[in-house]
């Protein structure tokens, strides 16, 4: 098969689902991890960035922006998207949901962590994490749709790790499902791996944002 190319930064920002989302289809890559504003502006010459943002997935001969896009193709190709119309509207949902709630630990690195935490902490958590609770018990197989993995349980291990990691395992005492499937899902053999292996990334550094600064000219 050809080689599936990220191209993203050396952090998790919006990469990180997508790496999540390729690790969980069992689909090997490569990454470019931007480091120059020159790598950057030649992928714009080149035509690939069609909205001047990364990630970019190149894969089976396209160039894919948009990161909900790029997951859902790769959740296809994985079959990770449901069987169905309605399977698959239930898990885009789901997903959405996770994606709502990740923004709330997104822009971490470029506010003042201390403001947004507090602010995650008090509307975010409470808000969320009773619906995926609630969602997972109701489901009853231990995946948020149908009875296997999807699209939906990649964006909320995803968002379950950053809330366990920023405010400790004790903020999943009161939600048993989620505890289950964080257990659960982080032991799957796939997953298991991604999460042991060298394309995780760490937390994001000051490297890290300094390097975002310096690639696409932010001013926040
Ligand atoms: N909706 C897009 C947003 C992508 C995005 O904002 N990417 C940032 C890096 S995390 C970027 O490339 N920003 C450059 C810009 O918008 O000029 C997605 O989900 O992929």
């Amino acid at each position: 098969m050809a080689t599936v190319g990220l191209t993203y930064f050396d952090g998790r920002g919006l990469g990180e689902i997508v790496r999540f989302t390729l690790a969980a289809c069992g689909i090997e890559f490569t990454e470019t991890l931007l480091q120059e504003r020159q790598e950057y502006e030649k992928l714009l010459e080149e035509g690939k960035l069609m909205f001047h943002q990364v990630p970019l997935l190149e894969i089976d001969g396209l160039e894919l922006v948009q990161s909900g896009a790029i997951v859902r193709y790769v959740a296809r190709k994985g079959g990770l998207y449901g069987d169905s119309n309605e399977e698959t509207s239930k898990i885009d949902m789901f997903y959405e949901g996770t994606r709502d709630f990740y923004k709330s630990f997104l822009y971490l690195v470029f506010q003042d962590p201390k403001e947004v935490l507090a602010a995650a902490k008090a509307k975010a958590l409470p808000r969320y994490l009773p619906i995926f609770d609630q969602a997972l018990k109701k489901n009853g197989t231990g995946f948020l749709v149908g009875e296997s993995m999807s699209l939906a349980d990649i964006g909320l291990i995803e968002v379950l790790l950053s809330v366990t990691e920023y405010f400790g395992e004790e903020t999943l005492s009161d939600y048993p499902s989620l505890k289950a499937f964080k257990s659960m899902m982080v032991s799957q053999e796939r997953i298991a791996a991604f999460l042991n292996g060298p394309q995780k990334k760490g937390g994001n550094t000051d490297a890290y944002v300094a390097t975002c600064r310096r690639v696409l000219k932010l001013d926040i």
